[in-house]
């Protein structure tokens, strides 16, 4: 199984490996393992270890005692991660593609259907995210400003930082990347 795979699981769809999530996103990692196995996905223990230990993104983490697993951000089901909001950074970036750019001015940045807007502390971050989309256009998000007037920021444990949505004027849609 791939950390894209398990993403998809932990984010998407844990009943395709016959598994719930509690509501703070935990899985059980028996259950998990047992599960990928019967829907024919090699997984064992060390495997699931490697895919999260060396995820770039820390896109999983362990409980305290491993006994369970979840994403870090990204989610699509309803899930409470227990986060706390955080003073964000003066600028964060969102990487989108160039066709989803009149749409954003227009209406201001969505979730779809995940839980959170996903913003990166790093130009570079946002134009890979942007890239799997399509022509990458960076936008820089006036983020300190938001929180002061009263948007929560949240930083999930990879670092990738979350928020509800973004309104056009707390876009800066000229970023160089
Ligand atoms: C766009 C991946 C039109 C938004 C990434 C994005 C990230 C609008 C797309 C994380 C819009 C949604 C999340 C509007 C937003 N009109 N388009 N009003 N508002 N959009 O995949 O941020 O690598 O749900 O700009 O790296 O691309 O899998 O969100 O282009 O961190 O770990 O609608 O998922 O993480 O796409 O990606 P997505 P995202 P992993």
């Amino acid at each position: 199984m791939t950390g894209k795979f398990l993403a998809y699981i932990l984010r998407h769809n844990p009943a395709f490996c016959g598994v719930e999530l509690d509501k703070s996103g935990w899985a059980d990692v028996d259950g998990l393992l047992a599960g990928a196995q019967k829907s024919g996905k090699e997984l064992n223990a060390d495997m699931l270890e490697k895919i999260v230990q060396t995820d770039g993104k820390g896109r999983f983490e362990f409980n305290s005692d491993r006994s369970k697993i979840r994403a870090t951000y990204g989610h699509s089901l309803p899930v409470d991660l227990d986060l706390q909001p955080e003073t964000p950074p003066d600028i964060l970036y969102h990487g989108t593609a160039e066709k989803f750019s009149d749409s954003i001015r227009r209406y201001r940045l969505i979730k779809k259907s995940r839980n959170f807007v996903h913003l990166s502390p790093e130009k570079y971050m946002a134009e890979r995210v942007g890239a799997r989309h399509g022509r990458a256009v960076i936008l820089g998000i006036y983020a300190g400003q938001m929180a002061k007037d009263g948007y929560k920021f949240y930083r999930s444990a990879g670092g990738v930082w979350l928020t509800e949505e973004v309104h056009a004027e707390y876009i800066d849609f000229n970023v160089k990347p």
